[in-house]
Formats: structure tokens, sequence, C-alpha cells
């Protein structure tokens, strides 16, 4: 193994960390914990040496940057309170690491020794599971069970090789309810050695995991005891519009590793494109054992890593197919007004709420446009303008952006697409003709009944 300094640096977008900032602590005891406050996608982590690997982007979120100490690659996490911005317009007050919710994605190549310092700097125990890991049990992370918790204050040291390529998470194994419904949870990427038959070689690879907060329209700290009626699901602690766009060059091959660490399992679906599942956390999956699919159901506490090359040019909508996931905090305890006539209704309450909005009455689509007084720290049910008006979307919802010109290696946002002209939906302005009724079930009835032949027998109309 190098055991040469190592230098990095973050390709492609200003906001790199400068090499001198990670190589000053290396004669220290603990790595210097790095942090990152911006919630914008950090391009890949590449270092100096000529890297064997692809590395990852991680949607709305970066790569732990590590030292090596004797040959062994070291990273320093430190659990803390965090402010995540969900998207513009709100803010919330999260439990992380270094920084941010969910805490950095750890990248390695199999074989590597890793040793993770983690600091607990929570006001409660913590410690840290390598979910999917192959490790000695007293690596494990499970409080009380393989190690006594981190105590508020101290710093414990986890070491083992990453054995086999994959992807996988990290999260506290100690108050788990609280922790993860505050948002501690990570990624954790293991590169294969050299080429390995079932993991191919990508041009990009995104990373995020799945998450879910309920927090009270107007404040900042999310409901702990919640168990399923969550208001907020997000994508690395994100909401639309605040996801990302995952963006590629036309005819890469892209891989995409998604966690589900919520309470409830989410049908991830892709439009434009088919894609095969490629790996879960047990690994890489068999040939035979993979099929095309557009969407595919990730169960809570899985990973799915699924690979398709992008072939057609477009902005593509990435999303959950839960319809009630692509929406932000809403009540859901609202009737379902649709065909109810409210006019009468609301000129009687105008007069007592000179503000009072009806709603629903054709379908929800209102809520995309309606500027309703919110309270502060609230971010619209529905939202998000496209180039062709409001998206009405929120939640798990992003953008796979193809486009022939996107140079290699560049994850910048290249703006809305460019439709070729004549290849948007648009209104029809011809001539409009009445329907054709089609026969009814009965006329088709009377006239099958008069067809029947019995043997022997003539025409037996009934
Ligand atoms: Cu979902």
């Amino acid at each position: 193994m190098n055991s040469r300094r190592e230098f990095f640096k973050w390709a492609g977008v200003a906001g790199a960390v400068s090499a001198a900032a990670v190589s000053r602590p290396s004669l220290a005891a603990l790595p210097e914990p790095m942090t990152q406050s911006s919630a914008a996608t950090m391009p890949p982590l590449t270092t100096e040496d000529k890297q064997t690997y692809q590395p990852v982007v991680t949607l709305n979120g970066w790569t732990l940057p590590w030292r090596y100490q004797n040959g062994v690659k070291e990273f320093h996490l430190v659990a803390e309170p965090v402010v995540r911005e969900l998207a513009p317009g709100m803010k919330a007050r999260l439990w992380g690491y270094n920084g941010q919710s969910p805490g950095p994605t750890i990248e390695v190549v199999e074989g590597d020794r890793v040793r993770v310092f983690v600091t607990n700097r929570l006001p409660e125990p913590t410690s840290v599971h390598w979910h999917g890991q192959r490790l000695p049990n007293g690596m494990d992370g499970v409080s009380g069970l393989t190690q006594t918790s981190i105590q508020p204050g101290k710093t414990f040291v986890y070491e083992f090789v990453a054995r086999r390529p994959g992807t996988f998470m990290y999260h506290p194994h100690a108050d788990e309810m609280t922790q993860m419904a505050m948002g501690m949870m990570g990624m954790w990427i293991t590169h294969p050695k050299q080429a390995h038959p079932l993991i191919s070689d990508v041009q990009r690879d995104f990373c995020f995991l799945m998450n879910a907060y309920d927090i009270d329209p107007g404040s900042y700290t999310p409901n702990i005891m919640t168990m399923l009626d969550f208001n907020l699901w997000t994508w690395n602690s994100r909401v639309f519009p605040g996801i990302d766009s995952l963006n590629v060059r036309l005819n890469d091959r892209v891989r995409i590793r998604i966690g589900n660490l919520t309470m409830t399992n989410h049908p991830i679906h892709l439009h434009g494109h088919e894609f095969q599942v490629t790996g879960t956390d047990g690994g890489p999956l068999p040939l035979s054992a993979r099929w095309s699919e557009v969407t595919t159901d990730i169960a809570v506490g899985q990973m799915r890593q699924i690979e398709f090359v992008a072939d057609e040019p477009g902005d593509w909508a990435f999303h959950c197919h839960k319809s009630h996931h692509t929406m932000n905090a809403m009540g859901h305890k609202l009737p379902t007004m649709i065909g109810v006539d409210q006019a009468d209704l609301v000129q009687k309450i105008q007069r007592l709420i000179p503000d009072y909005m009806a709603m629903g009455q054709n379908g929800m689509e209102d809520m995309v446009d309606m500027e309703m007084p919110m309270p502060d720290n609230t971010l619209p049910m529905m939202t998000g303008q496209g180039p062709f008006g409001g998206l009405g979307m929120g939640g798990m919802f992003s953008v796979l952006k193809v486009r022939a010109d996107q140079p290699h290696g560049d994850y910048r946002d290249p703006g809305w697409y460019p439709h070729p002209p004549g290849s948007v939906a648009h209104e029809y302005h011809g001539e409009l003709t009445s329907p054709t009724q089609a026969p009814d079930s009965a006329t088709q009835a009377a006239a099958v009944e008069v067809q029947i032949r019995k043997p022997g027998g003539g025409h037996q109309g009934h």
C-alpha cells in the first residue's frame, strides 16, 4: 500500500478543499475532522495517485477525505448536531456527522485496512454500525452487545479490512429510534480491487440514502416518536426542488446506489430508460439473476444498485412511485373534496375568515400555484418550476439530465433540455368530432347469443 502522503482534490467546481488542510495534521494522533456545511453535490473525491476506480458522487453530499497512516486509511467521523437545509426555504435541526446529515460517504477499495475514529459530540451515547460489512464481531458497533457505547465527549476507534466490494451504510446502533429519526446515517462504498466479472466499469456512479422526517410546519426539529406518518420524504435529507439533478453524458453507463433507512419501502422509478439491479447489500448479483425494470422496490434497511446506459437525451423524471412521497409537509387529515361545489361555502366562511380559500374541488393541482400564507420554515406541499410551468412535486423526486454535450466527468447542471423542434406534446388545434359509442355489454351479449349452435341442432336463438 502506498505510504506516501496523499493529496486530495475535488475536480470540476469551486469550493475544493486545499490539499494543505488535509495533509497538515498527518503527524497528529487523530486525523483532523473535516466538516462540510454546504448541501450542494460535491464532485468526486480524487487523489493524485492513479485511481483504480471511478469515484462516487453523493447526491447533495460529499466524500470524506482520509489520510494514510502506516498503510491504514484513517477517517474521522464526528457525531454532532447539525443544521440541514432540506430545500431552499426550510432548515431542520438534525443530528449527523461532520456538519451534515447524512454524514459523508466513506469510499475505500477492497482489501484496504480502514481505521475510523468516531467522536461523539451528541448529548447522549452513540455507536456506529457498519451495515453489511464482514468484520470482527467487536467492530460491528452494537451498543451493549459488541461494545460499550461511546459516551458524549469520547472518541472510539473502529478498525477492519474492507473485505468485499459493494454498497454499504453506516448508522448508530444506540437509541436508533431517536438517532436515525434525527438523520444519523451515511454511505460506505467499497470498490473492487481489480476488474471484477460482476462489477461493470461506469462513467458515472451516484449514491444517496433515503430518509424521512416528521417536522411540524413552522418548527425545526423532527418528532422522533413518529413511526409511520412522516411528512418529509427525503433523499440525503433533501426534498425536491432541493435535490440536485443527476447530470450525465449521452451514452454514459450510469450506476446509482440507493439505501433505504426510512420506515417504509420505496418503489424507485426512472423514466425513459430500463435499468438492471446489479447489486444489493449482499454484493454484486450474478448475471442470471438480473432483469430489466423501470421501477425497483427498495425495502427498509436495503441497498439497491441500479445500472443503465443513458442513451436517451432529455430531462427524465426519477422518483419514488408512492405519490404521497413526492410531496412535502402536508396535512393528511383533509377530506377529499373532488366534485364538491364549494362556491356557497366559501362566501359564508369568508365572512368569518377573509383569507379562506376553497381547496381540492377539482383535485389538488390547485396547490401547485396557490400562494397560501404559510408558517415560517415550511415548504409548499407541491412545488418546483420546470421549463413548462409548475411541476407539482416535492419529496423524493429528481431529474436525470442526459446531454450529448455534457463534458466527460463534468457533473454541473446543464439547464433544461432543449427539445428538438416538433418533439414536445402540444395542444391539438384541428377539428373535433364526437366520440362514437362503443357497443355496450348488453348489445355484445345479444350479438353473441344469436350465434350459439348446439351439436345436431340449428340456430338456437333465445
Ligand atoms: Cu417512497
